[in-house]
């Protein structure tokens, strides 16, 4: 697959002609090239938005809703396509590819595509004084850029609410699973978008992703990454005074009592512990759990993470693929081997895995659970993003909300308990954007998603989206 940039409607090669592998992480071998697009690249592409921005942004929200839902329609026919185009790129489960990822792509543009159908203005009525009415208006040209865990899924969520609020888009796509964006190209493509209004361009981050989000005809930033990038993205939208919204990482705690529902708690913290490998900034990572509860828990979860099938991605069977990169993978093993250090035990996992065959060179690990470390440790204040958990007892109420929140990301927790006021409590005291009780992952599009501290800043999802894509500008009529 030799993938292209798209600039004002055409497909075309990176200025400098360069390309990168594209690697399969279930294999180990390249597959591909990508674009190694540069400033050039970039700034054709920022031209071309803007160029496209007075005439999508007149269009009415009817005609901009039609465009996004032939999108989604098409994307729906190829569904099972697209599923293994990700699985391929990323390393994730076919089947998870085929359940979650493409669905909700779908459901991202269908979502917006309506949503701006039923959008209306406010008025702040001053009797017979005067009234004040509010304008939404798209921003401009904005850059969208997102990362390789849930590749089409955070890159529609971006660009189906900045298209369908009149902006003009610059995408780009993690240079590490880019495949299903350059597909994604050839359906608005032929959906006939007018030239210019989405424009995806393919690279790394410091030679397209940084130019993009410093061009001055840029006037926001939409980003989910790492923590790292995400502050220095910021220091350049401070100083250049842009809109920026920043979804980064997170170190989750999923907090247990004894008065849980056993069964379903046991089968959710599979899910929300090793889902695509515990490449999910939603992953509970510190589980912490009431001490009179630990050693059952301990014993029922090492016993159903034993039952996880790590494969080839493309094989039904399989409930673990492979880990994105070598890179990536070689990372989180180094995390297994600083918690040893740590004095850590590890109560299952830990292992690099070597397929046969084909998949011989493919980057699997075992999911890995740990215990005996207190919460202070880097193991535990360190974003891993791998199916690495660590496990800790707590006492009362009140240590299981301190061991929540000592960390210094704030995106999701999740609260186990069939004590009502309780789970109210908890909630109200973790410090996240997110929470979930009795359940994870359990996504309603119209809510604000986002963290606080080092996990974001900003909201997206729902009409925080649409408010974050428009500006608003206030009009005062004096009446008197
Ligand atoms: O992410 P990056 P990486 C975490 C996770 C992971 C770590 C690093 O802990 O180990 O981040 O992952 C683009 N200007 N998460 O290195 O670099 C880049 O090309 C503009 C959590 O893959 O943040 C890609 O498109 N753009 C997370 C996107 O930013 C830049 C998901 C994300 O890449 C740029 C992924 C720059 N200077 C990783 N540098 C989550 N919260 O979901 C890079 N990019």
């Amino acid at each position: 697959m030799r993938i292209a940039n798209y600039i004002d409607g055409v497909f075309v090669e990176p200025q400098n002609g360069r390309y990168i592998d594209n690697i399969d992480p279930s294999t180990g071998k390249i597959y591909g090239e990508i674009p190694k697009s540069t400033e050039a690249d970039v700034t054709h592409a920022v031209g071309s938005a803007k160029k496209a921005f007075p005439s999508w942004s007149q269009l009415s929200a009817s005609k901009r809703s039609s465009y996004l839902l032939k999108l989604a329609d098409e994307l729906d026919e190829k569904l099972e396509y697209f599923a293994k185009a990700e699985s391929k790129d990323n390393g994730k489960p076919l089947s998870l590819a085929k359940k979650v990822d493409i669905p909700r792509a779908i459901d991202n543009f269908r979502f917006f595509a309506t949503a701006i159908l039923h959008e209306k203005s406010e008025i702040h009525d001053m009797g017979i004084s005067g009234f004040n009415y509010t304008l939404r208006r798209p921003l401009g040209v904005v850059a969208c850029i997102s990362p390789w865990n849930l590749p089409l899924y955070l890159f529609t969520w971006k660009i189906a609410p900045a298209l369908a609020a009149g902006n003009t888009v610059v995408a780009k796509p993690s240079e590490i699973t880019p495949a299903t964006a350059f597909i994604l190209s050839e359906l608005i493509d032929k959906v006939g978008f007018p030239k210019g209004v989405i424009n995806i361009i393919h690279g790394k981050g410091e030679d397209a992703g940084q130019p993009l989000v410093s061009h001055s005809d840029v006037s926001l930033i939409s980003f989910t990454g790492g923590t790292t990038t995400g502050e220095k993205i910021n220091r350049i939208a401070a100083a250049n005074f842009k809109k920026i919204s920043l979804e980064l990482g997170g170190k989750n705690p999923n907090v247990i009592f004894s008065d849980c529902d056993f069964d379903k708690m046991i089968q959710t913290t599979v899910r929300s512990s090793f889902s695509n490998q515990g490449q999910i900034c939603l992953c509970g990572s510190r589980i912490l759990v009431e001490s009179n509860l630990y050693t059952r828990f301990l014993k029922a979860f090492i016993q159903e993470t034993k039952k996880l099938k790590i494969g080839p991605p493309m094989d039904p069977k399989s409930d673990l693929g492979s880990i994105v990169s070598k890179d990536h993978k070689e990372k989180i093993l180094s995390y297994v081997e600083l918690a040893k250090k740590e004095g850590g035990k590890v109560e299952f996992g830990g292992e690099s895995i070597t397929l046969e065959g084909e998949y011989s060179g493919g980057f699997y690990m075992s999911p890995t659970i740990i215990s005996r470390l207190d919460m202070s440790c880097r193991t535990n204040q360190e974003e891993i993003f791998g199916p690495v958990v660590t496990v800790m007892p707590f006492s009362s109420e009140n240590e299981a909300i301190q061991l929540a929140n000592n960390s210094r990301y704030g995106l999701a927790a999740t609260v186990w308990t069939n004590d009502l006021k309780k789970a109210h409590r908890i909630a109200d005291n973790i410090a996240a954007g997110i929470i979930w009780i009795n359940s994870w992952l359990v996504r309603d599009l119209r809510t604000p998603f986002g963290g606080v501290k080092e996990s974001g800043v900003g909201r997206e999802g729902g009409y925080e989206s649409l408010r974050f894509f428009t500006e608003p500008k206030n009009v005062y009529v004096d009446l008197k």
